[in-house]
């Protein structure tokens, strides 16, 4: 991908005086901005050995009744790959962003944890965290467990299986997480989608909530999406790239022009 220079993105003046002027901003993140971070977002081809398994099929709970052992392997093979990975500069951007506005709130997608390591706080994990695991019966968070051959290892508890701490298709987007979008959703006067599809639901119907209560819609992604209809604002293009230009050039008395947004593994 050719360099661009953050500060040599042009932004509309109109768009960086709504940023610039917001209290409340809201964000929803997918896939796409964990690509920068070398992760294969949700859609694209799966390697090696997953090649052939499509994830939808994979991330159900009917796939862990059918075969606990294939879908806890897929996840192990899934976390060393995100463990290699660090936060890119979209995900520093909005960790900046987040002490530059007096309230923002994050929901991601992604259970890959960058945001966290990239310095976030408000973050809600609309889909659960990988690297959390939990009781496949008693739907607790088991924080460790005795080494034994079973794949995948049981529960010290009841000895049912454990599995991942992330939300499946056909599982419910957990209750806390869905109220706090809610309240977020009612005082957002920005609402960034950066990196995702928009296909997901109930995460999908996040920016037409927003739009119907009056906040302003930013999609950022290299594709137009279901939702690009909504948006006041389309900014095509990498995130990892535009976040930080959109810092730049909204709070340019924070970041001095060589502001370095390299990547960095807190
Ligand atoms: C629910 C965790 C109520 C696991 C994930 C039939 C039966 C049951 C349910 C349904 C049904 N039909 C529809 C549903 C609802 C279903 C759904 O939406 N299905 C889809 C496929 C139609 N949703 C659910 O089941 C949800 N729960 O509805 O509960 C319910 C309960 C019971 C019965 C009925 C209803 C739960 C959904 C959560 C699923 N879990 N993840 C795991 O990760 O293993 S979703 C998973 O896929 C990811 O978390 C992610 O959210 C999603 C993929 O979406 P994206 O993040 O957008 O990623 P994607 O690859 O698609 O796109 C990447 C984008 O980035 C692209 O646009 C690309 O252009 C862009 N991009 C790439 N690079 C960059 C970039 N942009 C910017 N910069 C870049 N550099």
């Amino acid at each position: 991908m050719a360099e661009i220079p953050v500060n040599s993105i042009q932004f509309s003046e109109e768009l960086i005086r709504i940023i610039r002027s917001a209290t409340h901003i809201l964000v929803l993140t997918g896939a796409g901005i964990s690509a920068e971070s070398g992760i294969p977002t949700f859609r694209e081809a799966q390697t090696g050995l997953w090649a052939k398994y499509n994830p939808e099929d994979l991330a159900t709970p009917e796939s862990f009744q059918r075969n606990p052992r294939l879908v806890w392997e897929w996840y192990t093979w899934r976390r060393d790959l995100i463990q290699k990975a660090i936060p890119n500069p979209g995900h520093l951007a909005l960790a900046v962003m987040e002490k530059l506005v007096p309230n923002f709130h994050l929901i991601t997608q992604n259970v890959d944890n960058l945001h966290r390591i990239a310095g976030s706080q408000n973050i809600i994990e609309f889909h659960g965290n990988i690297f959390q695991t939990k009781c496949s019966y008693e739907d607790i968070i088991i924080e460790s467990w005795p080494e034994t051959r079973d794949i995948p290892p049981r529960c010290p508890r009841c000895n049912h299986f454990l599995r991942p701490n992330v939300v499946w298709f056909g599982e419910s987007i957990p209750q806390q997480a869905i109220t706090s979008a809610i309240n977020c959703i009612q005082n957002c006067e920005v609402f960034f989608s950066i990196g995702t599809s928009s296909l997901v639901e109930p995460s999908a119907s996040l920016p037409l909530t927003a739009r119907l209560q009056g906040s302003v819609i930013i999609e950022i992604n290299l594709e137009h999406t279901p939702m690009t209809y909504l948006a006041d604002f389309v900014l095509k293009g990498p995130s990892g790239k535009i976040l930080p230009g959109l810092i730049a050039n909204i709070w340019p008395q924070f970041y001095p022009q060589d502001t370095n947004f390299s990547s960095s593994k807190s």
